[in-house]
Order: C-alpha cells, then structure tokens, then sequence
C-alpha cells in the first residue's frame, strides 16, 4: 500500500523534533537513492510519526534488574531520562527514524544468544546469554553518548570493559584490530528485510577499534542500563560503548567480536567515507562536510523547545584518558 505523505507531515516532524541533521543523513542517503517514497511512506505509517520526538510509548520487553558497583565519579552528571534513553534511538535494524527501534523491536529474542570472540587468540570462546551477565563483576558507568548528528545523552549503563574480555581469549601478536557484528536476522529485524525501512545499510553493521583503543578501561561491554538488562531498541543483550567517539562506533546487539591483523571495513565509513571515519573520535574541530561538530544539543528532561545546545569537547569530554591514544596523527586527516 502506497501512502503520498502530505507535505505537512513532514514539516510538523521537522519542526517537532528540531532535528534538521536527521533530514540531512537522510538526505544524504536518498542522493545515494536509498531513501524514496517509501521511506516517508513508512514515516507516514509510524504510529507515531506525529506524536513528536520521544515516543511516550510503555515498551513491552521484559527487562531484568541487575547487581553492580555504582559509578561513584560521575553521579554528579545530569543523566537524560530514562524514558529517553529507550525512545529515542538509533538502531537502524529496526527502521531509520528515532521512534521506530522502541515499536518495531519490543518482541526481539535476547534468550538464547551467543557470542564468539576469535580470530588472532589463542583462547577463542563462545559465549551464551548467562555469561553476559555472569562472567564479570558489573558496574556502572554514567558516559556521554555523543551522536554524528551533534544531539548527545548521558546514560547511566552497566556492563564490564571489553579489556576484560579481550584478556580471556589472549590476543596473539598478529591481533592490530577488533572487530563486531551485529545479528543478522532479517525475519527479527525489519530494517534487514526491507532496504528502504533499514535505511539502505548493507547487513550486518560491521565496527571495529585499533586494539590499543579497545583495551583502553573507558571502552565499555554494555549488558544494561538504569539498572536494569538492555531495552532491545537500546542494544540487547550486550552492545559496545566508546564515550570518546562518535555514537555509530558504539555497536549494538553483538554476535561476533574477532581479532584481526589488518584494518576490517566498517559500516559507515563504507558507506560514505569523506563523512563518517574509521576514528570517528569525537572532535569539535573537524566538521562533518554537511553540518558543524562544534556544538550539540544535549537531551536533558526539559521539553521539545528547551535550549540546550552546549559546546562540544575534544574526544567528548575523555581526552585526559585517550588523548595519548592519537599522538602524532593527523586527527583532521584520520577523523
Ligand atoms: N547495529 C547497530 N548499532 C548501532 C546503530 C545501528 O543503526 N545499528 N546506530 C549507532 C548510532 S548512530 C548511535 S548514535 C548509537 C545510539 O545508541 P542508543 O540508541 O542506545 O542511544 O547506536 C549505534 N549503534
Ligand atoms: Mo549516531
């Protein structure tokens, strides 16, 4: 069924959700001819597609509470509401649109999984959905989560930093690189099934981090937030979380980590490199060629029409830990 998307739709979302930089990386995927009709088509369709940006939506995925060690460091940043956090997402196996993850993944199966760490190891392991929880002590961590598209959160996740992880399986001295992947189930995730809804990525999402970067304490095995096990919209069940670069690195509902002797391909950077890099460290100083990075708007609890555009910090914030990371690059040229 085709549905012609009244002019005015579209311009109650962009006013609603002042979120011009969307329409740009939508724009830049309809030049590239992947987003048409029937991407407004499904817009128009959107139970929500007018209800505004968050979605006030009671998702129906039982999440879990969890034990862990508090963050007793960051407790003083003021965290985006929960309600927030899981409705306004990024997780284009469920549809481009910042509302359509929180409707379109609350019957995504979580139980059973399994996780595979290989490649450059010498103790390659399988993991199922117990280990997550089960293999390391959990704590908490309160990061900012610094999207391309300049909005940014503060999340209080939970999880055990991949370093952890990566010693388990001991890395060889060929392992430069580790790479994930997402699941791919095109019958769970409508946005693998149907190109347009899915925003014309081409699936799996594939990420990966130069093995100092994901050794680094700060990079984050994520298995919950707020207390609780991941919403699936949100990543479930064990998602990545780099708070010094860009969102999109942060790679959601892993099935694979491998390590790997040469630099893999990445899904945004394949897709549009002068855009999107490998590093894709978080720097005000390097503009994305469509919009600035100097700035972002922060979602706090305020509504729609709160000002709360703030300046954007070098590796977002977390250079005191990372900075030496990068010394000697030309970080306008490796963005
Ligand atoms: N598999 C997968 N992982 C993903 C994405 C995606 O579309 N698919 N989007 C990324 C982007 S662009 C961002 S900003 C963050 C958003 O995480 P959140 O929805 O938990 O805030 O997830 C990242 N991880
Ligand atoms: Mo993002």
């Amino acid at each position: 069924m085709l549905i012609k998307t009244p002019q005015r739709s579209q311009l109650i979302e962009s006013d609603v959700t002042n979120e011009s930089i969307y329409h740009d990386r939508r724009s830049l995927l309809k030049n590239m001819g992947f987003l048409g009709a029937g991407a407004l088509m499904n817009a128009a369709l959107s139970k929500n597609a007018n209800a505004g940006f968050f979605s006030d939506e009671v998702p129906s995925f039982k999440t879990q509470p969890l034990s862990y060690k508090q963050d007793s460091a960051n407790q003083g940043l003021v965290k985006t509401p929960e309600q927030k956090v899981i409705s306004h997402n990024n997780f284009y196996e469920f549809g481009a649109k910042k509302d359509q993850p929180v409707e379109l993944a609350q019957g995504f199966n979580v139980d059973p999984w399994k996780l595979t760490i290989s490649g450059e190891c010498d103790n390659p392991i399988t993991l199922d959905y117990d280990d997550l929880t089960k293999l390391f002590p959990l704590e908490e961590r309160i990061y900012r989560l610094r999207c391309v598209e300049a909005w940014s959160m503060v999340v209080p996740w939970i999880g055990f930093s991949l370093v952890d992880l990566l010693k388990k399986v001991a890395p060889n001295s060929r392992a430069k690189y580790v790479a994930f992947e997402t699941l791919y189930d095109p019958k769970q995730m409508p946005g693998q099934a149907n190109r347009r809804l899915g925003g014309g990525i081409k699936y799996p999402y594939v990420e990966a981090l130069r093995i100092d970067e994901a050794m680094n304490p700060l990079t984050l095995m994520s298995v919950g937030l707020y207390g609780k096990t991941l919403p699936p919209q949100n990543g479930a069940p064990i998602r990545l979380v780099v708070p010094w670069k860009y969102g999109f690195k942060s790679i959601k509902s892993i099935v694979a980590i491998k390590l790997l002797e040469h630099q893999p391909s990445t899904t945004w950077k394949n897709l549009a490199p002068k855009e999107y890099g490998f590093y894709a460290n978080v720097n005000p100083n390097h503009d994305h060629p469509r919009w600035s990075q100097e700035s972002e708007r922060r979602i706090t609890s305020g509504g729609l029409f709160t000002r709360n555009r703030i300046a954007t910090l070098p590796f977002n914030g977390y250079g005191e830990e990372v900075a030496h990371l990068y010394q000697g690059m030309d970080l306008s040229k490796h963005y």
